[in-house]
């Protein structure tokens, strides 16, 4: 009972929004028999009878919350459950219901009360059932969630489970090739929320600019009852609230708005980010109730060419970061004060930019983009693809993983480019004909955004480049390459950038470099790991940056990484990857106020 869009659930005269975020009661499945709760039904009852639960925050992950590593470690399946009341009211022929999860990591089964509602997996995109019918209404309901963190050759990402003997028997271990930690859990809003029982479905919008007028073209998709005529209609008010278009009648058409205010993403600009609202609504000549919904909309032309991506007609230049959804206790579970935070330093700092490596991120978080004029690189959950293989249910997988990314945020702004992968392995001969197809399914989905993806295997024998619309690669001179030799630098990273122009005659674009530093650790002369290290190996890439940024082709630069992370357990991190910029807990490294200097005084030359 999937439905077809997944808008953002706001609330209007229309909607009803109730959460059921908070603690739920979890339960670890024996890792010997990851579907015995499947087999036994632990959903058909409380979980607590059927055997002993602890607590868990929803959202977040399960892997920090508690002192036992068991739970840490978990590979397999893991229960929630708990239950709520709905109103006697909500039950009524008009009304429909739908349940929805943000995200869910890796792959989820929903029972409400006993019964399956749906079944997922992808660890990064919302998915929501119609549950109208399954729910007691006026009575106590159980939903029970079995998530499984499993990640095998066709799952994106991939991964590998090995059986390992240690002293107390076999044991299962869930290995990968990418570094930071799979968090697994419920780690984003889960919310019921109503609608009319002919219901606004979905929208798209692509917009437009010609000389002063902005144009949004749309298409408004209605659900429901498709006996009864539903008639859409829509307005467009301004920031401030005012009508600027009102009530054209049509589910699809082009509005035009003459001086249009452009959704620029600059930080000079006293007016950056400028959103309108779309209205939409459903009228039918039945008894069922209007639907009202309210979609932001920032009006902005993207254009590339084989030097340069632009907006509004003028090229953009990139300055970011690569992030991670990761902090203290909750792991990825979605935080406000969290996103908050790492919003108010993105600007503090003066990025533009930043990529959201390696999966996409919450909707909150994108949300602010989208308000806040910060370019994003959306990222597909494909990293280090090839790493066990590439079978054709993963390149299937894959492109599920990319059309569901674009569902969910083919509408935001703030969206200037596709990732559809970052380091795969594309030196390898089956990568020709994989992102040959991953290229096409992506320009099938959307002709208005360029794509890239984050290449690192060496520019002469790669294979999946001819296939993008931007170059990005990720190189760690001075750090995992000639570690200690900051003096090698300047050379390699202008060499490699043109190299990929050469071969490819793409804009390009630097989306990885960096070095681990250990916040507090001073060592002079420059020294890896040290405070001093980070910024001499930032600095040396600047000043590269600053030559390239004469060749008309090189369009940005990307930082690995925002802040430290967490990672799978090995001998090369020191509690994690420490090549952030800021701390875990989002505090500056001395390097922070170099880059803050930096990209500052891009804005200044170029906003
Ligand atoms: C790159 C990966 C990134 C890692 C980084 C590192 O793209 O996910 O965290 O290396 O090792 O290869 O720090």
């Amino acid at each position: 009972v999937a439905a077809d869009g997944i808008l953002y659930p706001t609330e209007s005269e229309s909607r009803i929004i109730h959460s059921l975020d908070g603690i739920w009661a979890f339960r670890l499945a024996n890792e010997s028999e990851s579907s015995v709760g499947h087999r036994e039904g632990w959903y058909k009852q409380e979980l607590r009878k059927t055997g002993r639960t602890i607590a868990m925050p929803v959202p977040a992950s399960y892997n920090d919350i508690t002192q036992d590593k068991v739970v840490r470690d978990h590979v397999g399946v893991a229960w929630y459950d708990r239950t709520f009341y709905i109103p006697r009211k909500w039950n009524s022929s008009d009304t429909k219901i739908w349940l929805r999860f943000a995200g869910v990591h890796y792959a989820a089964d929903v029972f409400v009360n006993g019964e399956l509602v749906a079944s997922h997996a992808g660890g990064h995109v919302p998915f929501q059932a119609d549950v109208t019918s399954v729910l007691q209404y006026g009575q106590k309901n159980l939903i029970s969630v079995a998530v499984n963190n499993t990640l095998t050759d066709i799952t994106v990402p991939q991964g590998e489970v090995q059986q390992l003997q240690t002293d107390a028997g076999a044991r299962f271990v869930q290995y990968y090739k990418f570094d930071f930690f799979n968090y697994a859990g419920i780690h984003r809003p889960v919310v019921l929320y109503t609608t009319p029982s002919i219901y606004i479905d979905d929208i798209s919008v692509n917009t437009d600019v010609n000389d002063d007028t902005g144009v949004i073209e749309y298409v408004v998709r209605v659900g429901g009852d498709t006996k009864t005529r539903a008639t859409v209609s829509v307005s467009l008010l301004d920031r401030d609230g005012n009508y600027v278009i009102r009530n054209v009648v049509g589910d699809q058409g082009n509005l035009q708005v003459p001086q249009a205010r452009l959704w620029w993403p600059y930080l000079m600009n006293p007016e950056p980010a400028y959103l309108y609202t779309l209205e939409v609504r459903t009228s039918t000549e039945s008894a069922v109730p209007e639907d009202v919904y309210r979609l932001p909309v920032g009006i902005r032309k993207l254009g590339w060419t084989n030097t340069s991506v632009t907006m509004n007609g003028k090229a953009i230049y990139i300055r970011g970061f690569g992030r991670h959804e990761d902090s203290a206790i909750r792991g990825k579970g979605h935080d406000y004060p969290l996103i908050t935070r790492d919003y108010n330093l993105i600007k503090w700092i003066g990025a533009n930019a930043y990529r959201t490596s390696h999966y996409p991120y919450s909707e909150e978080i994108m949300d602010f983009a989208d308000r806040e004029g910060i370019m994003i690189i959306n990222e597909c959950p494909g990293v280090d693809i090839g790493s066990y293989g590439f079978k054709d249910e993963l390149l299937e997988a894959h492109k599920t993983a990319l059309t569901r990314l674009h569902r969910r945020d083919k509408n935001r702004p703030s969206v200037v480019m596709w990732s559809v992968a970052n380091e795969a392995l594309t030196a390898s001969p089956e990568a020709y004909g994989y992102f040959r197809d991953i290229a096409d399914h992506m320009k099938a989905l959307d002709i208005s955004r360029p794509i890239t993806m984050a290449l690192n295997k060496p520019c002469n024998l790669d294979l999946a480049g001819e296939f993008m619309d931007v170059i990005g690669f990720n190189r760690y001179n001075a750090w995992y390459v000639n570690s200690g030799r900051t003096d090698t630098i300047i050379q390699n990273v202008k060499e490699e950038a043109l190299n990929w122009h050469k071969k490819y005659n793409k804009p390009v674009l630097m989306t990885e470099y960096g070095g681990d530093t250990m916040a507090g650790l001073h060592l002079s002369p420059e020294y890896i790991w040290s405070e001093e290290y980070q910024v001499k190996l930032l600095s040396k890439h600047f000043e590269a940056f600053d030559q390239l940024r004469n060749e008309s082709f090189f369009i940005g630069e990307m930082i690995w990484n925002f802040a430290d992370f967490n990672t799978a357990q090995t001998y090369v991190r020191v509690g994690g990857n420490k090549k952030g910029v800021f701390t875990r807990d989002r505090q500056p490294k001395a390097s922070a106020q170099l880059v803050r200097k930096r990209y500052w005084a891009l804005a200044e030359e170029l906003d």
